[in-house]
């Protein structure tokens, strides 16, 4: 169905959907003059918009320092999911890449597409990263360090134990939790959350990711990738990649309920992080996000179409969470209508 269908078929998406348009377009316009920040900026609108959306309500050396960050991470994190990279090539990269960042003359093309362009001239992004302040220099090259070893760490190990599996989603999404709080708490505007809160804002997110992105990882080519713990799936089927067979759609479907649940463990830590953030852009920046996870679990609980293809909110649903996510009113709203839909389901 084309986005005009779509429109049609659900009206009350035509409102949320047009504001976000509009929202994109202003933010496209606000993209800075100098050439290095102008590239950083347009990057990230083209690796993820709504990203780009939200973190422009932020003040400029924040949003400049959260931009910097997100780039570095997934630039790093290119390097992670090329499966097209010996190990003996990729581990040291990993290893040493927080001193990358620092050196304008260092260069490593991998990844496709967006994540290409960014590889290519990750010296911009570097230039960039050498004006910020130095405490947020310092808190980005600690994450940076820490993710990277993480990473490392799990190339050469598989995801055995829910501990590894809470392990994992620690170093590539718990950190961030981290490192953006270091970062909110160096613009002084925020008290410094603490680590376990911020580890499980984090490992939410990633979870949610790692669920929804079953059938992309395991027909990753040339080489699946694996994150769903073994002391889940073994439960249901004997290799990983066989709940997406038709004959094991009954299994299939049990194994992602029982990662869906396992995933709302982290609910209570995420609101009480998003209940201690005074700041409302920085609550609206962190509150989103959350919102989008809970609304995609809800989607996948039950689903069988997470072993067929992929399993998205409605654009329109997307531009109403961004719209309407202001309060922690708003976010205790939007967890209660999401589990309703899960009790429903359960
Ligand atoms: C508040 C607001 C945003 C938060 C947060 C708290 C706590 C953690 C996060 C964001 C990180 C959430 C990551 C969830 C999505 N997962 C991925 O993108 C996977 O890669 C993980 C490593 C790279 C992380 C890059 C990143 C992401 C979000 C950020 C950020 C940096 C910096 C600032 C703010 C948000 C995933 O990526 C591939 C894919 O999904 O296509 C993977 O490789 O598993
Ligand atoms: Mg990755």
């Amino acid at each position: 169905m084309g986005s005009l269908g779509a429109i049609l078929k659900h009206p009350d998406d035509l409102y949320p959907l047009l504001k976000l348009k509009m929202a994109a377009r202003h933010a496209e316009k606000q993209i800075p003059s100098e050439p290095h920040w102008a590239f950083c900026y347009s990057m990230l609108h083209r690796v993820s918009r709504s990203f780009a959306l939200v973190i422009q309500q932020l003040g400029t050396e924040l949003r400049n320092a959260v931009c910097i960050f997100y780039l570095i991470l997934r630039a790093l994190d290119t390097v992670e999911d090329d499966t097209s990279i010996p190990t003996e090539v990729k581990v040291p990269i990993l290893i040493a890449f927080h001193r990358h960042i620092y050196d304008r003359n260092w260069h490593f093309s991998c990844g496709t597409k967006d994540y290409k362009v960014l590889m290519d001239q990750f010296h911009v992004v570097s230039t960039a990263f050498l004006e910020l302040g130095k405490g947020y220099q310092e808190a980005i090259e600690d994450i940076t360090k820490r993710m990277g070893a993480g990473m490392a760490k799990f190339i050469c190990k598989e995801v055995e134990t829910i501990d590894d599996y809470d392990e994992y989603c620690h170093y590539v999404a718990g950190l961030v939790g981290l490192g953006l709080s270091k970062l909110f708490n160096a613009s002084e505007s925020e008290d410094l959350a603490s680590d376990s809160l911020s580890n499980s804002t984090g490992l939410f997110l990633q979870k949610t990711n790692i669920i929804r992105d079953y059938l992309e990882d395991i027909n990753e080519i040339p080489k699946s990738r694996m994150f769903w713990p073994r002391e889940i799936w073994s439960k249901y089927v004997n290799k990983l990649e066989d709940l997406k067979y038709e004959e094991n759609s009954v299994e299939a479907v049990q194994c992602l309920n029982e990662m869906v649940t396992n995933s709302l463990i982290h609910v209570d830590d995420c609101l009480k992080y998003m209940s201690a953030l005074p700041e409302p852009a920085i609550f609206r920046f962190c509150a989103i996000p959350q919102v989008m996870a809970i609304g995609t679990l809800a989607m996948c609980y039950n689903n069988i179409n997470v072993f067929r293809g992929v399993v998205k909110m409605r654009r329109g649903l997307t531009a109403q969470v961004i719209h309407r996510t202001k309060t922690m009113a708003d976010v205790y709203g939007a967890f209660f209508d999401f589990s309703c839909m899960l009790k429903s389901k359960v």
